[in-house]
């Protein structure tokens, strides 16, 4: 039977990179993401294994459980779920933060990431297993100065992650979470913007992990045999002890 796996904010970045990845791990990826032209663009790229497409966003909560509802019969039966969907908006002090870019954070770092596991859930608990990764972030174990909410919307997914792991295990669904620190992506791009220089800046002088090493250990955790949850990784580049500590040149 197919194996299929379902992974969100495959536009860009570790999504993307996951999709693949685990697409080369014989996974039929169900790729999502707002982007349909990207969406596109990853399916060429995947020619390996079947990949189905849904285009929605994560803060609309009718429109994830319509995407997930319009799933054809053999696209239904989902193993792994990794809820990667998110972004930082701005990097400012609490004092000058906007209320806009607070509410992305918290309704698609958080508010998405519960509004794809609650539909997808019951597709995994009707097989009685499966496998739920979520994206967290060394921010979601560590608050750095200016990043306040963006903080906070990581120490949710930190929070629900146990969670879920702890509702779930009477399922037989695992649930890992996986943090990492700083990654080479478009996330300082949408951080700072379309700052395309000042988004640059955070990966110079050092060698930042990439999106393939994530997924890489994404693909790890998912091979892992059925007895063994890899529950909880922090994962930084080597020149990064913490939030505020990196050794740059
Ligand atoms: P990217 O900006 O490269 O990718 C973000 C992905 O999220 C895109 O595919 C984007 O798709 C999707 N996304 C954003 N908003 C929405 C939305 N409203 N609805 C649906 N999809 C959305 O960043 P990364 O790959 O770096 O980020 C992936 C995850 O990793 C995030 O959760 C991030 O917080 C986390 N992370 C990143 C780190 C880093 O240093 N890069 C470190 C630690 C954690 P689209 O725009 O097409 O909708
Ligand atoms: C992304 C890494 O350090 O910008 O979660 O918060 S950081």
């Amino acid at each position: 039977m197919a194996r299929i796996a379902f992974v969100t904010g495959a536009t860009s970045g570790i999504g993307w990179a996951t999709a693949v990845e685990l697409a080369k791990n014989g996974y039929h990826i169900i790729a999502t993401g707002r982007r349909t032209e990207r969406l596109e663009e990853l399916k060429q790229e995947i020619t390996n294994m079947p990949v189905y497409t849904l285009a929605f966003d994560v803060r609309d909560k009718d429109a994830v459980q319509q995407a997930v509802n319009s799933l054809p019969e053999e696209w239904q039966q989902i193993e792994v779920l990794i809820n990667n969907a998110g972004n930082a908006h701005g990097l400012a002090p609490f004092q000058e933060g906007s209320l806009e870019d607070w509410d992305a954070m918290m309704d698609i770092n958080v508010k998405g990431l519960l509004y794809v596991s609650h539909a997808v859930l019951p597709l995994m608990q009707k097989q009685k297993k499966g496998h739920i990764i979520n994206i967290g972030s060394i921010a979601g174990k560590e608050v750095y100065p200016n990043g306040n909410v963006y903080c906070a919307s990581k120490h949710a997914v930190d929070a629900i992650s146990k969670a879920m792991r702890i509702d779930l295990v009477q399922e037989g669904i695992k649930v890992s979470e996986v943090n990492p620190g700083l990654v080479e992506t478009e996330f300082s791009e949408v951080r700072f913007k379309g700052d395309t220089a000042r988004a640059a800046s955070v990966y110079k002088g050092y060698q930042a992990l990439q999106a393939q090493d994530i997924a890489e250990l994404i693909s790890f955790i998912v091979t892992r045999p059925a007895h063994v949850n890899l529950a909880e990784v922090l994962v930084l580049p080597t020149a990064q002890a913490s939030s505020t500590v990196v050794i740059k040149e």
